[in-house]
Parts: C-alpha cells; structure tokens; sequence
C-alpha cells in the first residue's frame, strides 16, 4: 500500500505500534517583503472544524482580526477513504442535513473548496505539486498569485498570522497583539516542545496505539503532562506564560478542548476527564472559551466529534458518535467569575 492511501490510524510502526507523525512539506512564510508578501484577499486557508492543528491557525486569524483578509474554506468532517473531502459547491447552498444523519454531502458549516471546486483536499496538493506523494492534511494555507501552498504547518502558520500581517492592519488591539512576544519567547519554547509531544500528539499517540506497551507508554506521559500543567495553573494564572494570552494557550487549548468530548473516550485517555480531575485546567479552559470569542467561534462540538468517531473505523468499527458528554463544555461558574472577575464580566452574561 502507498504511503498516501494509507489511513491515519496506520501511522503505528508495525514493530512497536507506536504512531509517528508525518512532517509536513510546504514551509514558506507571510511577511513584508518576502515571496509571499501580505496582501487582502490573497490567502486562503484550507481547515477541518475537527482538527485540532488546524484549529490553531482559525483562532489566530481570528485574534489578530485576519477574517476579512483570509476566507476560509471547510472541510466535511468525515475523513474516509480518500481523505478529506468537500461539499460539492451544488450542495454548499443545500440546507445540511442533521449532524446524526451522517450524510457525506453534506454537513452544517461544511463547505465547498471556494478555489477550485474540488472533491478532496488532495487536488489542491495536486495543483501546487503534481507529484506530492506525502499526507494531505489539514491546515493548508494557499496563494492565489502564485498558485502555490505557503504552508502546511499549524505551528509556522499561526507565527506568520501573528506578525505577517501587522503592516496592513489598521491600528488597534488586533494589531497590537502579539501571541509571542520576544521577553516570553524561551519560557513559551519550552512549554510548546513537552505540550507538543506529550499532550497534542500524545492524546494521538494513545489512541492510534496498535500494542498495549505503546498506549501505556503514551498515555502516562500524557497523564504526568496533564499533571504539570494543572500544577502550573494552581496558582489561579489566567494565562499559561506570563500574564497575557500567548500562543502557547492557543495550542494547548484545541486540545483540552476536545479532550472530554473525544480523546477521553475514543483514545483512551480515560484516566481522568478534564471536568473531575483537573479543576485548574478546566477554569483556563471554560475562561478561554467563554471569555473570548475567538475561541468559543472557532469551536464547533458537532464536527469534533463527528469526525473521530466516524472516520476512525478502525477504533470504533460502529461508528457510533456518543450522545454525551453533556455539557460538551462546562460554563464559567461563580467560581470561576470570581477567580477572574474582571474578564468575565460581558462573557459570564452569554453562559447558558
Ligand atoms: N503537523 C501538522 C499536522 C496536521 C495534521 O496531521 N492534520 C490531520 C488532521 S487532525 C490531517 O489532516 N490528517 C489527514 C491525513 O493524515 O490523511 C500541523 O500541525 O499542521
């Protein structure tokens, strides 16, 4: 089987069964004076609602007030045989059927591929490189004056969205704000590489495990970093590094996310849910998502779990989607308005 039709869950090595992830190929930049210079309307960004790298870059456009100069086209939830696909841009105006009904064509909040029309995320690989043989994986960040990727990475794009646009942003806090600012940039280095390996990638590692060593060893790793992190947090910090919101929340953040509704269950990372057991990380997570709508818009529980119970056949065969968690977040609670009274003001009002 070639490496590209091969299904994510059989990334494991077949003598260790542990999941490796693939790195991604397109690796230029947005900045002022390059190749790819900054310019509205240029860009188009490519994401899944589910995923959680490309969750990444949706809540920076949106923090750095990017939505009217980057559109965005959005995948269909469920990732099957041939990878990502669309809604057919005939089907894009159709009402969308219920998200239980599991229909393939469509989807709410799934759209068509706004560029080309085309059936799966593939074909826009195939436009910048007919020969691409690597996965094709959501975030995509393309250019329409050089027909081109510019980047297939979560992490490089959500750098270049926090600074590459700032020459033709109109002054204000959008602009101003900068998701890593040089004073916090070792502390943040350093949080990203155990967050990275240990929470992002090891919810996956658990999960896409094949042997019971593999998911052990992933899983406690993972259970210690969530450990850590709960003890950063005990000191009632409103933010991960320093006192101001920095990339290194907005990583950690579409995975915690997705950790009750998801992970918790279709990976096994059932040691604990983030709602019991770790109350610190649950506060940063409910003020995040309820505080600040970058977040709390950008966050769409239907495709999340959708998307994992539905396209990993592998791991659950029923395709089943669980009725619950319910919640799928908890509100902000007294407690938690009164551990950050002054933020929650105008959000607290929005909590059901
Ligand atoms: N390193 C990449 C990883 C992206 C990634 O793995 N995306 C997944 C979805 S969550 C994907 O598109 N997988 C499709 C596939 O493997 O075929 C990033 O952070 O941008």
């Amino acid at each position: 089987m070639s490496t590209e039709k091969k299904g994510i869950t059989e990334w494991a090595s077949k003598d260790d069964g542990a999941f490796k992830r693939q790195v991604s190929s397109f690796r230029d930049e947005i900045k002022e004076g390059g190749k790819f210079s900054p310019e509205k309307g240029r860009y188009h960004l490519y994401v899944s609602l589910a995923c959680p790298w490309a969750h990444r870059t949706l809540i920076v456009r949106e923090l750095k007030g990017l939505q009217d100069y980057i559109d965005v086209s959005t995948v269909h939830p469920h990732m099957l045989e041939g990878g990502w696909h669309f809604v057919k841009p005939e089907d894009a105006s159709k009402t969308p059927a219920p998200a239980s009904a599991h229909s393939f064509d469509t989807f709410p909040a799934a759209t068509a591929d706004k560029l080309f029309g085309s059936s799966y995320i593939s074909e826009v690989y195939r436009h910048a490189q007919p020969d691409y043989s690597a996965r094709f994986t959501v975030p995509v960040i393309w250019d329409t004056k050089e027909g081109t990727i510019v980047n297939n990475e979560s992490s490089e794009i959500i750098r270049f969205l926090n600074t590459g646009f700032n020459s033709i942003l109109p002054d204000g806090q959008a602009k101003e704000l900068d998701l890593y600012p040089e004073e916090l940039r070792a502390e943040i280095d350093e949080l990203n590489e155990w967050v990275y390996d240990d929470v992002n990638n090891g919810v996956y590692k658990s999960g896409f495990a094949t042997k019971q060593d593999a998911y052990e060893t992933a899983v406690t790793k993972l259970e210690e970093a969530l450990h850590k992190l709960e003890d950063r947090l005990s000191d009632g910090r409103q933010y991960l590094v320093g006192d101001r919101l920095t990339e290194a929340d907005v990583r950690l953040y579409t995975t915690i996310v997705r950790y009750d509704p998801v992970y918790h269950g279709h990976f096994k990372c059932n040691f604990g849910s983030i709602r019991h057991d770790f109350p610190n990380i649950n506060l940063w997570l409910r003020r995040l998502y309820w505080t600040n709508p970058a977040f709390k818009d950008t966050t769409n529980f239907e495709h999340i779990k959708e998307h994992y119970y539905y396209s990993h056949s592998q791991i659950n065969p029923t395709r089943i989607v669980p009725y619950g968690p319910k919640p799928d977040i908890e509100p902000l609670d007294a407690a938690g308005v009164k551990r950050s009274a002054a933020d929650v003001d105008g959000a607290s009002k929005k909590v059901k």
